[in-house]
C-alpha cells in the first residue's frame, strides 16, 4: 500500500467562528492553522480564502497572501486551492485563484443540492471549462465527486482527453444533497474509478472519521479538517485542525499505514514533473 496522504481542509467557505472558534479567517490564523496540521502529518492543505470577517472570497490577491504565509511556515507543503469557492459564485470568479499558479486545485465534477435552498452548480460545460484552463496552466487537480454520477462524468471526460494527468479522486460524502458516507457508498465509489487512479475521502460531519478509517484500510487517502467537520468526537468541538489530523495519524498507526511527507505525496500523485 502507498503511504497515507493526509489533506487538511482548514477553513472552507461555509463554516464560521460561531460554529467553532478555531475556524481560521485571517492570513495569520490560516498560516498558524495550516502549520499545526502540517506538523501533525498533513502533506496537502486544501485552501479556501476568507476576508478577515469570514466572508469567502476567490480573489487572487487574498489567496496569494494566504498561500505565501503558509509556504513561509511550511515551504514543502502542497497547497491545493479550491476552485469550488462558495455556493453562488460565477465560473470566472471561482477561477480567479488560478492566477496565482497553484501547485494543485480542486475540480468539482457535478452539481448537487447543498442544503436548504443552496445548489452547488457544476454543469458539464463548467467542468470542461475548468479542466481545460487547469490543463493549459499546468495546474494538477483532484476530482471532487459527491456521488456516483460525478464519477461517471469524469470517465466521459477522461475518454475525451479533457481530464488529463494522473487521476486522483476525492469522494466527498455526507453533504446534505449528496451521497451518504456509509461503507456501502464508499465501496461502490472506490470500485467505480479507473484501476490506475488514486483516491481520498472527505467525510462530512459524522462521517469524517469512519470514512477515514475505511479509506486507510483500503489503501486510499484521507482528508479531514474544520471545513468538513467541527467535532473531534460526538458533542465535543475540535480545538484545532491539528487535533483532527492527529486523530487520523492515530488511525493510520492502528492500521500500520505510514504517513506520507509532502514529497512522498507528490510522488504518489505523479506531480513531480509538473
Ligand atoms: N464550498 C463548496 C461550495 C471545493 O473546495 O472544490 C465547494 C467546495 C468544493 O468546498
Ligand atoms: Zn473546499
Amino acid at each position: 500500500m502507498d503511504k497515507l496522504i493526509i489533506t487538511c481542509a482548514i477553513t472552507g467557505a461555509e463554516v464560521t467562528k460561531d460554529m467553532n472558534p478555531a475556524v481560521p479567517y485571517t492570513v495569520d490564523e490560516m498560516a498558524e492553522s495550516a502549520f499545526g496540521a502540517y506538523q501533525a502529518g498533513a502533506s496537502i492543505i486544501h485552501l479556501h480564502a476568507r476576508l478577515d470577517d469570514g466572508t469567502p472570497t476567490q480573489n487572487k490577491d487574498r489567496f496569494k497572501e494566504i498561500h505565501d504565509a503558509i509556504k513561509k511556515k511550511c515551504p514543502d507543503v502542497i497547497i491545493q486551492v479550491s476552485t469550488g469557492g462558495a455556493v453562488g459564485m460565477s465560473r470566472d470568479e471561482r477561477l480567479d485563484v488560478l492566477h496565482i499558479l497553484p501547485e494543485m486545485a480542486t475540480l468539482d465534477c457535478g452539481t448537487l443540492n447543498f442544503g436548504g435552498d443552496d445548489i452547488f452548480v457544476n454543469t458539464e460545460n463548467d467542468i470542461q471549462y475548468f479542466a481545460t484552463k487547469m490543463n493549459q496552466m499546468n495546474v494538477r487537480y483532484e476530482m471532487e465527486c459527491f456521488e456516483k454520477g460525478h464519477i461517471d462524468t469524469t470517465l466521459r471526460f477522461i475518454k475525451k482527453d479533457v481530464i488529463q494527468h494522473h487521476l486522483h479522486y476525492s469522494f466527498v460524502l455526507g453533504v446534505r444533497g449528496g451521497m451518504t458516507g456509509e461503507e456501502r457508498d464508499f465501496l461502490f465509489l472506490k470500485d467505480s474509478i479507473p484501476e490506475n487512479a488514486t483516491f481520498s475521502v472527505a467525510g462530512i460531519g459524522k462521517y469524517e472519521f469512519s470514512l477515514a478509517e475505511l479509506s486507510i484500510q483500503h489503501g486510499g487517502h484521507v482528508r479531514v479538517g474544520l471545513e468538513d467537520n467541527l467535532y473531534i468526537e460526538k458533542g465535543v468541538l475540535a480545538r484545532s485542525n491539528q487535533e483532527l489530523v492527529e486523530k487520523v495519524v492515530a488511525l493510520a498507526k492502528k492500521h500500520n499505514r505510514t504517513v506520507a511527507t509532502p514529497q512522498e505525496a507528490r510522488r504518489i500523485l505523479e506531480m513531480e514533473n509538473r
